[in-house]
């Protein structure tokens, strides 16, 4: 993800009869826990992104040690999920496949969290080496639902990619989280679940991505309509890029969506003061969940919530 500013205009209607394909009409019905996400919420840590210079921003986890340190401190500050991007030995992005392996081993030995890898990986990827993500063995992955104008790049997701994408997890039994960056996307995603049936674990969980330029933007009316076009029985988190950050979060928590947060999307917490690392970012996110009486979901409630099994 990007930390940009700029916003844009919403694009096409979305959201068409579709998706009777989706199992659980309502979400955390068949774990026997009807009420799980609608009494807790659901905190994902996004700690380093593809996109941020660890030059610039010290605090940005990038090897495996500082990943595992910051991930045990977000666990122990609420949240259930990381979504994992990797650096190589000179902090630059990469999908090399045994480092993958590695960090999966890592923060499952380290942590509970459960363990999402990011199939978008950088713009410059490849989309056969984000197919080949999956081959890690994570819990859960990233599936984001359409191309976007990604500030002055382009985030390839061509239909057949999305298509092959999730036709691999549903073969290898990784839980999607489907990433929506504009309304388009929840189309695509409805014409997924049409095409292809119910994800790997039973349940549709999205994550709504609000505010990178090129996507739909990060306010209150953005959110509303996107969440108002997703497939029926959905659950969903939202993050704000940059400065959207705030308004982005509060809308989901007052709406009863769930929060992704992280330095992979923020790089300040207040106006003119860096993040000093994810933890207070969490921190800030399970603070919102309590006060909003939807304290942060554990990792073992949040398994069955995104139809995760226990390992
Ligand atoms: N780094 C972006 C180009 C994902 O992780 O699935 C894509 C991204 C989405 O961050
Ligand atoms: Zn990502």
């Amino acid at each position: 993800m990007l930390l940009f500013m700029a916003e844009n205009s919403a694009t096409s209607a979305a959201g068409s009869a579709a998706s009777r394909a989706v199992s659980t009409a309502d979400r955390g019905g068949a774990d026997g826990n009807p009420r799980l996400g609608r009494d807790a919420t659901l905190i994902t840590v996004a700690p380093t992104g593809a996109e941020a210079d660890k030059a610039a921003t010290p605090a940005l986890p990038v090897t495996l040690d500082e990943l595992v340190t910051t991930a045990k401190e977000c666990e122990a500050a609420g949240a259930a999920v990381i979504h994992v991007h990797i650096r190589d030995a000179d902090a630059r992005p990469t999908l090399d496949l045994g480092r993958l392996r590695a960090t999966v081993g890592a923060l499952r030995e380290s942590t509970g969290l459960l363990v999402q890898l990011s199939t978008g990986g950088a713009v410059t990827d490849s989309l056969d080496d984000r197919l080949a993500v999956l081959d890690a063995g994570p819990d859960a992955c990233s599936l984001t639902c359409g191309t976007v104008n990604f500030g002055d790049e382009v985030f390839a997701n061509p239909w057949p990619f999305i298509r092959r994408l999730y036709a691999r997890t549903q073969e290898l039994g990784v839980v999607p989280e489907f990433e929506l960056f504009d309304l388009g996307h929840v189309a695509t995603l409805h014409r997924l679940l049409d095409d292809l049936g119910a994800p790997a674990g039973g349940r549709v969980h999205c994550d709504l991505v609000m505010g990178v330029p090129g996507g739909m933007p990060g306010d209150v009316a953005a959110l509303v309509a996107a969440v108002a076009a997703l497939p029926a029985g959905a659950t969903w988190s939202a993050t704000g890029i940059g400065r959207t950050t705030l308004p982005v979060m509060l809308a989901a928590v007052a709406a009863g969506g769930h929060l992704r947060v992280g330095m992979e999307d923020t790089l300040s917490f207040a106006r003119g003061r860096a993040v000093s690392g994810n933890a207070e970012l969490v921190e800030r996110a399970a603070q919102l969940a309590r006060l909003a009486q939807r304290p942060p979901m554990s990792p073992a409630g949040a398994r069955p919530f995104l139809g995760i099994p226990a390992r």
